[in-house]
């Protein structure tokens, strides 16, 4: 009898212990940041999402474009030619280069990186754009929407710090990979850390995305990206 009620006592411990997880499990569930749509949710019937940047994107725009597709949904693009510094990255990192597309047309566009239709591909329609994610000034000629959208645009000294921080905030696991391409672009639009706009907000970012992405040292890392384009 003994044993039985002991049983009973260990059974009901485990039920409200289970319980209780389950609670704090949901309550942290509710609290996630979310996009304000899935990608998936807005795409219309034959016609892909594109996130796209400048027209000859940078470090910046390509970490930001296959950040972004990995994290929204759509796909990572982009609108021209690149520099050694992206092929050194993407080698490095094992990544494939996002796709050129010569024709937007009838795709639904997010825009990183840029905000200005000037910067843009001549074949970006403003009302194909659903999302736009930058850190730039919005200038004399930001993307006119016929809609609300989209828009997160914070004063960083790079896009791929503001995406980091949208997986940070949505508690999103950061592929190795992606973590790398983050880190990389924010060394370059940052002299390696050392330009005087980087916050320690920004600066602890850098240092979360290192171990991740497998960099044990940054600046031993940052010098090799450095040579690369030399
Ligand atoms: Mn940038």
């Amino acid at each position: 009898m003994r044993l039985y009620n002991r049983l009973v006592i260990a059974f009901l411990c485990i039920f409200i212990i289970s319980l209780l997880l389950n609670l704090a499990h949901n309550t942290s569930s509710n609290n996630k940041y979310e996009f304000p749509y899935k990608v998936e949710s807005i795409k219309r019937k034959n016609h892909d999402f594109y996130w796209v940047g400048q027209i000859h994107p940078d470090i910046d725009g390509i970490a930001s474009v296959i950040a972004a597709a990995h994290l929204y949904g759509g796909t990572p693009s982009r609108a021209g030619t690149t520099d050694a510094e992206v092929e050194f990255v993407l080698d490095y990192f094992d990544v494939e280069m996002p796709q050129l597309v010569e024709n937007f047309h009838d795709a639904l566009i997010g825009l990183v990186d840029v905000n200005q239709t000037t910067q843009i591909h001549q074949t970006i329609e403003p009302s194909s754009v659903k999302a736009i994610i930058d850190h730039h000034a919005l200038g004399k000629n930001p993307v006119h929407t016929p809609d609300a959208v989209f828009i997160e645009v914070r004063p960083r000294t790079s896009t791929a710090v503001i995406i980091a921080e949208q997986f940070i905030l949505a508690d999103k696991t950061i592929p190795k990979p992606i973590a790398g391409l983050l880190v990389s672009a924010i060394l370059s639009t940052t002299d390696l850390l050392k330009s005087p706009m980087l916050t320690d907000k920004e600066r602890r970012i850098a240092d979360i995305l290192a171990p991740i992405a497998g960099i044990k040292d940054l600046e031993v890392y940052g010098a090799k990206m450095q040579e690369a384009v030399q």
